[in-house]
């Protein structure tokens, strides 16, 4: 294995483990690692969140699944995943072996809650990652009987509850945009018993061909994502930075490290990055870079005393800013 260069000013202790920069590559956007590998150095960032995994394997939706949409992008994979057994016997055995020195967070996703229980009971029995971030939020695939989990925070609770229960890993859960306020979803994530939640997953769109006058996606609807969903995402972190002390993940529209500093100064402790790696491969690596030379110049001695330290927005938040 090669050698990490660390650099200190990067480096947090955050679910007891050693996250050497608070970049990591966002659920949906790098596979299961392996498919990145050759594409950019996944060493070099904090972690990484995999595809959200399915009881069963899932073939996705009919193409097209991706169209741009401006100054964003519009997706409705489906899902696309090798379901639990393969993650288990050839995903799984990859990442231990490969991405040991980084963080890997095994993003779940099911219709009912016992769909995300049995998962976590499967992973549970091989491991070789750090945590869980529970996808509840995602547009393009139903809650049996109703809207997506991180719409109802009465329904969240119930699937965080059953997956505390079933493991001492670290709990993200992953919520939704299109919501009235934020604050109250990501309070009752803390109280189920989640260790930190990830704001946001992709905003609900369509598009619409109209020499066709048909939708643009294959599937119909889907989730925007990219630089258009970047204030949507900074507001929702400082909004549960108010609301809560557990730890945030920010995610939404970053391409730059300029884009992952606001969503730090609001109150996030690590950011994703997603869209922008479809562009740009390296872009997380940019990213990492980016931060670093930010605290140089700035001359702060670690990326901790950033976090949650805005100013003059409408609402207060702790100037400790959080967790560390
Ligand atoms: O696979 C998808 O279509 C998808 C998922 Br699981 C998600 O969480 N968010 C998204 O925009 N697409």
């Amino acid at each position: 294995m090669r050698p990490i260069d660390t650099n200190m000013r990067l480096s947090q202790t955050l679910f007891g483990a050693t996250f050497h920069n608070p970049v990591l590559l966002a659920a949906g956007t790098c596979g299961f690692g392996e498919e990145l590998e050759d594409a950019l150095d996944l060493e070099a960032l904090g972690g990484i969140v995999t595809k959200s995994v399915t009881l069963e394997p899932r073939a996705g939706n009919p193409p097209p699944r991706v169209v741009e949409a401006g100054n964003a992008m519009l997706n409705s994979v489906g899902l696309a995943n090798p379901g639990l057994e393969r993650v288990c016997s050839e995903k799984l055995p990859w990442m231990r072996e490969h991405l040991s020195s980084i963080q890997v967070f095994v993003s779940v996703a099911g219709h009912v809650p016992d769909e995300y229980w049995r998962i976590i009971e499967g992973l549970e029995s091989v491991g070789g990652f750090l945590g869980y971030e529970l996808n509840l939020s995602c547009p393009n695939d139903t809650r049996l009987g109703g809207l997506p989990f991180a719409l109802d925070p009465d329904a969240l609770r119930v699937v965080v509850e059953g997956a505390r229960k079933l493991t001492d890993r670290p709990l993200l859960v992953k919520l939704a945009p299109n919501v009235p306020d934020i604050g109250p979803v990501a309070e009752a994530a803390e109280d189920a018993g989640a260790d930190g939640v990830t704001l946001v997953n992709t905003m609900p769109g369509l598009l619409i061909d109209i020499a066709s006058r048909r939708a643009a996606l294959g599937a119909g609807s889907g989730g925007l994502s990219g630089p258009a969903l970047r204030a949507v995402g900074v507001h929702a972190v400082h909004r549960a930075r108010a609301c809560t002390s557990i730890t945030l993940l920010g995610v939404g529209g970053i391409t730059a490290a300029e884009d992952a500093i606001q969503y730090l100064l609001a109150g996030a402790s690590l950011v994703q990055v997603g869209t922008a790696t479809f562009a740009d491969p390296r872009a997380a690596q940019r990213v990492v870079m980016g931060i670093a030379r930010y605290t140089e110049k700035m001359g702060i001695e670690n990326v901790q005393d950033l976090i949650g330290v805005v100013q003059g927005t409408d609402r207060p938040v702790p100037v400790s800013g959080g967790p560390r």
